[in-house]
């Protein structure tokens, strides 16, 4: 799709094994994204004009994904008035906490909506993305409901020895 309405941008290659679940999620929901490598540290022009050309391209929603010093979804943040959801990734050296920190704690102004540390972080970020299209899209909102039903449906009411 040329101008899909999620982005879903990461520091590094190493941040895919990871945010590859937010882009399973929108697979498996039908929402069309773009992925990109864009690091606040390495890559800053790159960054910068992400956001600055991110609502004109048409992207509602950017899932932003980093790891230790995680500057890339608050950056963003402050480039865009696009919402960024935020993935911290678990690290070796301080488990992803440094990466948490680096993303929750944002000064007043420049939100981002920071999901869990790693895997299940990068998944609902792409389910808290496909809330927000849904409102707009009511055959979303009917594949966002069946999802949950579905998810729901797969939990036994009792505890299985196996
Ligand atoms: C961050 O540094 C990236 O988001 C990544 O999580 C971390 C390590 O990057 P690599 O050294 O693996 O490229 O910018």
């Amino acid at each position: 799709m040329e101008n899909p309405p999620v982005g879903i941008i990461m520091g590094s290659q190493s941040d895919w094994a990871t945010m590859r679940e937010a882009a399973t999620l929108l697979d498996e929901l039908g929402i069309a994204y773009e992925t990109k490598i864009v690091s606040a540290h390495r890559t800053p022009d790159r960054l910068w004009s992400y956001g600055k050309t991110a609502a004109d391209r048409g992207l509602q929603v950017i899932i932003a994904g980093a790891g230790g010093a995680a500057h890339l979804p608050g950056m963003m943040a402050s480039k865009t008035r696009v919402p960024v959801i935020g993935v911290p990734v678990q690290t070796k050296a301080l488990s992803g906490v440094d990466s948490l920190y680096s993303i929750v704690q944002m000064p007043r102004g420049f939100p981002v909506a920071t999901m869990a540390i790693g895997a299940a972080g990068a998944a609902n970020a792409a389910l808290m993305a496909a809330g927000i299209l849904a409102l707009q899209d009511p055959a979303l909102a009917t594949r966002l409901d069946a999802w949950r039903d579905a998810l729901s449906a797969s939990i036994p009411e009792e505890p299985s020895n196996d």
